[in-house]
């Protein structure tokens, strides 16, 4: 673009032409107006109490938010939800990209909602602490699940931090269920630690995955076999039938040679596929199944309180590591040591110490 003259600029101003104040009396009270509408804490907590959707997302969006005062509004909103949460089955769902998870979920939701059941569905998304993007980001591919008035999909919270990501979710779950949300699906891609994370916060965990080689148990993390009360093998549909239920053989026999749970419950192995609906409503069966058995056992609410307690000390850590690391003089001094130990001045031991005692 040519450089214009500063003459010609049509930005020029006359001298001694200020700009007006506000004196638009219909834009102000229009403002004033809008202000108003900003949620008040009780009235978001009656609301959800209600099963208001429009509320339950604005105070999730509420725990989502960075700022202070929102977090200290979420805290009272999550306080007040506790005593109606807890009512529910909470149901985690992983599994590789592309192993149909949202599709799963879609025909899943559709069928709880069937039974007149109330469906939220939220997810752990690794990636997004990167990306901001998000798992559920394809809420396209639950079109069905999105219409209906008995589910509510959420994407993922986004975070700097797995765990911070972790946390905004178990919040998010206590809301829902407060909501009058009975059966609370929460999808992670396999990667990382968040298969990890969203164990810590299900009663039971399912694992999504695909008809192999008949190399079935290369590849895939041991630790992940052990979470797992179900393998679902999906996509067992055309071609693929037979290798599906090959593998269905294979996995059985490969968990059989895992200890007894303490939940006392033998991890199942079944096909699926979600595209044709085929085998999907067997799986809630055996979801069903498994409540039964640990509520009997009491092990459901033993592993409940177990979480409980995990999350405690989790956010004590996370809580403290923040105060450290936010604390004015510790973040001057944090500096100070690492140009220190750059030039071998100091050892990471004596500075952390020097860190610590501030
Ligand atoms: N043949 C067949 N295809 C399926 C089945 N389930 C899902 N698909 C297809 O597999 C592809 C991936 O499905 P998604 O549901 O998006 O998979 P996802 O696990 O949610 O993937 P990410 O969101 O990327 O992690 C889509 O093209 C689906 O149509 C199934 O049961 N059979
Ligand atoms: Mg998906």
């Amino acid at each position: 673009m040519q450089k214009q003259d500063k003459h010609k600029s049509a930005l020029k101003e006359k001298k001694g032409v200020s700009q007006p104040g506000i004196t638009n009396n219909h834009s102000i009270s229009k403002l004033k107006g809008k202000r108003k509408i900003q949620p008040n804490t009780q009235d978001l907590i009656n609301k959800i109490l209600k099963g208001d959707i429009t509320a339950l997302s604005r105070a999730i969006t509420l725990i989502e938010s960075r700022s202070l005062k929102h977090l200290e509004k979420a805290n009272k909103i999550i306080n007040a939800c506790l005593p109606k949460a807890n009512q529910s089955i909470r149901i985690g769902i992983t599994g590789v990209p592309g192993v149909g998870k949202s599709t799963f979920i879609e025909v899943f939701g559709k069928h709880l909602t069937g039974l007149g059941k109330k469906v939220a569905v939220l997810a752990i998304d690794p990636s997004s602490t990167i990306t901001k993007g998000s798992i559920l980001g394809d809420k396209t591919r639950m079109e069905d699940l999105v219409k209906d008035k008995n589910a509510f999909i959420r994407p993922s919270a986004s975070g700097d931090s797995l765990g911070g990501v972790a946390r905004k979710t178990r919040e998010t779950i206590i809301l829902c269920e407060a909501a009058g949300f009975d059966t609370i699906i929460i999808e992670t891609v396999g990667v990382g630690q968040s298969e990890t994370a969203v164990h810590s916060m299900v009663d039971f965990f399912l694992l999504l995955k695909l008809a192999g080689a008949g190399d079935e148990l290369q590849g895939i993390k041991r630790g992940i076999i052990e979470m797992a009360d179900a393998i679902v093998i999906n996509k067992a549909d055309g071609d693929n039938i037979k290798r599906a239920k090959l593998a269905q053989v294979e996995f059985n026999r490969a968990l059989h040679l895992y200890p007894e749970k303490n939940s006392k419950w033998m991890p199942k192995v079944s096909i699926c596929s979600a595209v044709q609906n085929e085998g999907v409503k067997d799986i809630w069966n055996m979801i069903l199944e498994y409540e039964i058995l640990t509520k009997q056992n009491e092990y459901f609410e033993f592993k409940r309180n177990e979480q409980n307690k995990f999350w405690l000390l989790q956010t004590i850590e996370t809580q403290l590591k923040s105060d450290f690391f936010n604390h004015e003089n510790v973040k001057k001094e944090l500096k100070n040591q690492l140009k220190l130990i750059e030039n071998q001045k100091t050892t990471p031991f004596i500075a952390a110490e020097i860190l610590l005692n501030l």
